[in-house]
């Protein structure tokens, strides 16, 4: 069976316990992206790993009434958001109804042709399982959630249950991030794979030993919305190279466009992006090298 791997919108109200949930869910597997400051429009907030699955949580700030041009800026991009993702999860504790906050996100989602499961957590607060049909059939009622899964962070009831809801909505895709990788950088390793795994798909697996993809800089500029990224691609041979660059460089250009408006997603930032050439025989022989790349193999 083939690797699959993804990206899930995970939603709520404050304190609902969406760091709960997640940190229950990554484990012992946990790459924790640091509780920094929201400067992007979609912060990784952790990945899972496994043998059949990688799964990428974003954390999708703005999802709230527009009251002004940047509440509405937010709201769009909450939008844009939900549709690049394979689900959205949308997180609901044990209150006995739907307030105010929760209905305008259901309305959100109502809009979205993105799949939404509904994990209603806190359920060890409950007191019988009649409390939790009456709450599963309120849900139900909105007629907006594919499926609806109740869970205990705390506890870690139901997490399995969620986890494989996740997968059987991701495709095939690559591993973004290495096994176990902790690191401060998270984004410039997303940042390198998806532009290795363009390369791949735009040279149709041309390129015999592949290439490995290192970041040479990556730097928000101070005086406005745009990130400058220039990333070099190693590869072993000259011909190799001519296969990546193309005739008159079109293929180099399809891969860049297209790493860049992925990683402009990611980012929720204008990314200008600087592709370079290099051949550098038996890299990967080189642990220096790998090492560098956060590469994994
Ligand atoms: P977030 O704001 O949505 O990220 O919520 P947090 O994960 O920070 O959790 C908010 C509070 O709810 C914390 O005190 C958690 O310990 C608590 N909490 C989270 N999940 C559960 C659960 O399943 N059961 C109970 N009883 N408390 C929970
Ligand atoms: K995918
Ligand atoms: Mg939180």
């Amino acid at each position: 069976m083939s690797y699959k791997s993804g990206f899930v919108s995970i939603i709520g109200r404050p304190n609902v316990g969406k760091s709960t949930l997640m940190n229950n869910i990554v484990g012992e597997k946990i790459a924790i992206m640091s509780d920094k400051p929201q400067t992007t429009r979609n912060t990784i907030q952790a990945v899972y790993t496994d043998e059949e699955a990688q799964i990428v949580f974003l954390d999708t700030p703005g999802i709230h009434k527009p009251k002004n041009k940047l509440g509405e800026m937010m709201v769009k991009s909450a939008e844009d958001a939900f549709r690049n993702v394979d689900c959205i999860i949308f997180v609901v504790d044990d209150s006995k109804k739907i307030g105010k906050g929760d209905s305008m996100i259901i309305e959100e989602l109502r809009k979205t042709k993105t799949p939404v499961f509904l994990v209603i957590n806190k359920i060890d607060k409950l007191e019988n399982k009649e409390e939790l049909f009456e709450l599963i059939q309120m849900y139900d009622e909105q007629g907006v959630f594919e499926e609806i899964i109740p869970t205990s962070a705390l506890k870690g009831s139901n997490i399995d249950e969620l986890v494989s809801v996740i997968k059987s909505k991701l495709s095939e895709g690559p591993k973004y991030f290495p096994d176990n990788m902790i690191t401060d950088q998270p984004e410039r390793i997303l940042v390198s794979e998806l532009i290795r795994e363009k390369i791949l798909l735009y040279t149709n697996d041309e390129v015999p030993h592949g290439v490995a993809v290192s970041i040479e800089k990556m730097k928000k500029r101070k005086d406005r919305d745009m990130i400058d990224i220039s990333a070099v691609i190693y590869c072993e041979r000259d011909s190799h190279k001519g296969i990546i660059i193309g005739k008159g460089g079109r293929k180099l250009k399809g891969v860049g466009k297209s790493a860049r408006e992925e990683i402009e997603f990611l980012l929720g930032s204008q990314v200008n992006l600087q592709l370079w050439v290099k051949v550098k025989e038996n890299w990967r022989n080189l642990p220096n090298y790998i090492n560098d790349f956060g590469l994994n193999e």
